[in-house]
């Protein structure tokens, strides 16, 4: 069993969700977050942090085996904010966890690394990336990132392309990108157990037959069983779409697609 693991982002939607499986997976679970959402949330014996300040970032790794990093900004948006959580604190955890000899690291990045592929193609991680926005970008740097560090210093990490993680499926995209949080419990310790991972990129979704991802081989490497699926949700939600033929509508990374340019981007006017 690991002994000290550490969850960043413990306080947002899917942090706290995990934190009572990750519980039962380690010894000890150390929650960290900005200290506004884990006052807010009224999570106590948490460790603030701000990801974007490295000396923070190597306190914080102090004793960890191994990390669940789920912290940063989680939608499309304006490149600041996104440089800065995204970016920057990837850049710092992965620094920090060099210094401190941190093992592996399982990376929540995201189905919008892909997110301009079209709703109508099959596409597998050896696919190249075409992300959907700043976002998108923000998780591919982090993928890179975490591919330097396995090549040169041996931190193992299994990036994960999370889909849709909701208690059931949203809409008609969601039927292909779901994963449920039961599903991305197992999935997220399977990725921090399964044995020799190195750098690995696999998609996160629960058993959707009409899912757009070829998972099977990242999946039998991390023993990630899915036991859900979106399938019994289709009727219900099956007419929740965007306007047919528009980008949020043909793309797969959805209504992603309608967000932006932003002020402080240099490509908008
Ligand atoms: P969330 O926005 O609810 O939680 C993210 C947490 O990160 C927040 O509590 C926030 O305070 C924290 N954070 C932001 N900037 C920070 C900083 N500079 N330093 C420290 N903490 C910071 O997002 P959610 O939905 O829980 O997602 C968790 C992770 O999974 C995110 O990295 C997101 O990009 C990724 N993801 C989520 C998906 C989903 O379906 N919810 C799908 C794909 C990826
Ligand atoms: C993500 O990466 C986001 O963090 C989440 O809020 C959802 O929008 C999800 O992707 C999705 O594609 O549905």
């Amino acid at each position: 069993m690991l002994d000290t693991l550490l969850l960043t982002g413990a306080a947002g939607t899917l942090g706290r969700g995990l934190a009572p499986a990750l519980r039962g997976a380690c010894r000890r679970l150390l929650l960290s977050d900005l200290p506004g959402p884990l006052a807010a949330h009224g999570i106590a014996d948490a460790l603030p942090c701000d990801l974007a300040d490295g000396a923070a970032v190597h306190q914080l790794l102090d004793g960890v085996d191994a990390i669940v990093h789920l912290g940063g900004y989680s939608v499309e948006g304006p490149f600041e904010p996104i440089l800065q959580a995204n970016i920057r604190g990837l850049f710092n955890l992965y620094e920090a966890a060099r210094r401190r000899g941190v093992p592996r690291i399982v990376f929540a990045s995201s189905n919008h690394v892909t997110g301009c592929y079209g709703q109508d193609e099959r596409i597998s991680p050896l696919d190249p990336a075409r992300p959907d926005g700043n976002y998108g970008v923000s998780k591919l740097f982090g993928e890179g990132l975490a591919s330097l560090y396995h090549d040169r210093y041996g931190i193992e990490t299994v990036c994960l392309r999370i889909g849709t993680c909701l208690p059931t499926p949203p809409d008609r995209r969601a039927l292909a990108t779901w994963i449920s949080p039961a599903d991305l419990a197992r999935l997220v310790i399977a990725a921090l157990t399964a044995p020799a991972v190195g750098f690995l990129v696999a998609y996160g979704c629960s058993d959707n037959p009409r899912r757009w991802w070829d998972t099977q081989a990242a999946w039998d490497r991390l023993g990630y069983v899915p036991q859900d699926s979106a399938e019994p949700f289709a009727a219900a939600v099956q007419a929740i779409a965007p306007a047919a033929g528009s980008p949020s509508a043909r793309l797969q990374g959805g209504t992603f697609l309608a967000i932006g340019p932003f002020d402080d981007d240099p490509r908008g006017t």
